[in-house]
């Protein structure tokens, strides 16, 4: 028999009870215990009775695991009561809810360190394969990674070098895979997958005409056709469309003059296609696309939304929000009402490059980021509908958070301007 009460102990050390297989009784009344460390009685093979009345147990997290024994034991124990928290006090243990949400929550971990800068990442998927194209700063290239499943990283693949590269974006159309690289200078290239060589090829110098200083190449598809936007940074370009003819992209629209685009997003809105821009110059403009004309055509723009680094659409049971980074004012997240785009948070922040919107099965996230500080990652809150501070990862000059899941498993990656580009993996916590 074993009696350790009234002695108002606080804490109990997980192997108090070690190899005591023989005990039967055993009393722990009287203390002022607000816990239990998780498998106390796991080696009490023989115990009939257990006293555990007067203490003052927190029926949260650090208690699961004493619920759940308490329902399989075959040992008499004493009613067990919550005296924390608040609402639960006086309520049995045992009836404290099996599946509390709270005990389970998720983290980012870190992975994989690539040891090269990047600008942006672009995951793709191509016979059953898995792939990132890189755009490497300082080695002016495209690096093609593949994912390999058995050790769970990427590993090297193929190198397309160019000059001045600014962004490296994939694209399947009939079965064959494209890469489209970016350049300041010279135009820029296509590239095609070789199978035979196993390895890209080029494929075609596309024409940049009207394009000076390229920013983001946003890939979208149109009914059955193929076009990308090159949008344009600089005062003295245009954001320019191409569109597939078979043979390769030709220029096909170039949109408005004198405004520094920043980023591009394609978005189904309410059944119609539409083009959203981000500018340094402007607010926010949405171009939709004209059946009659097959052209976009300036539909409206987005006001009190100036200097607006990016733009990303996101869904949350079905209802479409935008992320946007703002360098200058806080970064914002609008909420599409059926007839414009209404500011719903608004996220602190000073030189922000990226507010990335990402889910992992039911958990959608938000990462905002700046060259100054840690990454923050924020996570949405259903019952509020707003995103909550959530976690911080570190990133050198981060550039675009890219999502990837395959298995079971979900992973992050993350270019960095003057850093490694590093992949996080998320991963769930049992608290309990
Ligand atoms: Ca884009």
């Amino acid at each position: 028999m074993q009696f350790i009460e009234g002695n108002k102990i606080e804490e109990i050390s997980k192997h108090a009870f070690r190899g005591l297989r023989d005990v039967t009784h055993l009393s722990l009344a009287n203390n002022n215990m607000k816990s239990l460390p998780k498998g106390l009685f796991s080696d009490l093979h023989s115990l009939i009775e257990l006293d555990l009345r007067g203490n003052q147990f927190q029926c949260d997290c650090q208690s699961m695991w004493l619920m759940l024994w308490l329902k399989k034991t075959n040992a008499t124990v004493s009613d067990v009561y919550c005296a924390e928290p608040e609402k639960m006090k006086g309520i049995l243990l045992k009836d404290f809810p099996e599946k509390h949400a709270k005990c389970v929550s998720t983290d980012f971990i870190p992975h994989q360190t690539i040891n090269t800068q990047s600008m942006s990442a672009d995951i793709f998927s191509y016979k059953e394969d898995v792939y990132v194209a890189l755009a490497v700063p300082n080695s002016d290239s495209c690096l093609i990674m593949e994912w390999d499943h058995i050790e769970t990283h990427f590993r090297p693949f193929d190198n397309i070098t160019g000059r001045s590269v600014i962004g490296c974006r994939s694209v399947l159309i009939n079965e064959q895979a494209f890469v489209i690289v970016a350049q300041l200078f010279d135009g820029s290239r296509i590239y095609k997958f070789d199978q035979e060589q196993n390895q890209f090829t080029k494929f075609q110098t596309v024409e940049m005409l009207n394009v000076s200083k390229p920013n983001d190449i946003e890939v979208f598809r149109l009914g059955d056709e193929w076009f990308f936007l090159i949008v344009d940074s600089s005062k003295a370009g245009m954001s320019t469309l191409f569109k597939w003819n078979n043979t390769g992209f030709f220029p096909y629209q170039f949109l408005h003059e004198w405004f520094r685009d920043t980023d591009a997003e394609f978005v189904d809105l309410d059944g119609k296609s539409v083009l959203i821009l981000a500018s340094r110059s402007q607010v926010p403009v949405i171009y939709q696309w004209n059946k009659s004309t097959q052209t976009f055509v300036l539909f409206e723009d987005i006001p009190n939304m100036d200097d607006m680094v990016s733009v990303k659409a996101f869904r949350i049971d079905r209802v479409l929000y935008l992320a946007l980074a703002c360098y200058i004012g806080d970064s914002k997240v609008l909420k599409w009402t059926g007839k414009r785009f209404e500011e719903v948070q608004g996220f602190p922040s000073r030189g922000a490059m990226v507010l990335q919107p990402f889910s992992f099965r039911d958990q959608h996230y938000l990462i905002l980021s700046s060259d100054y500080s840690f990454s923050q990652i924020f996570r949405w809150d259903k019952e509020k509908q707003i995103f909550l501070k959530f976690r911080e990862v570190y990133v050198q000059w981060p550039r675009s958070f890219t999502p990837l899941s395959t298995g079971q498993r979900d992973f992050l990656l993350a270019t960095s301007f003057k850093g490694k580009t590093k992949v996080f993996e998320h991963v769930s916590v049992d608290y309990s």
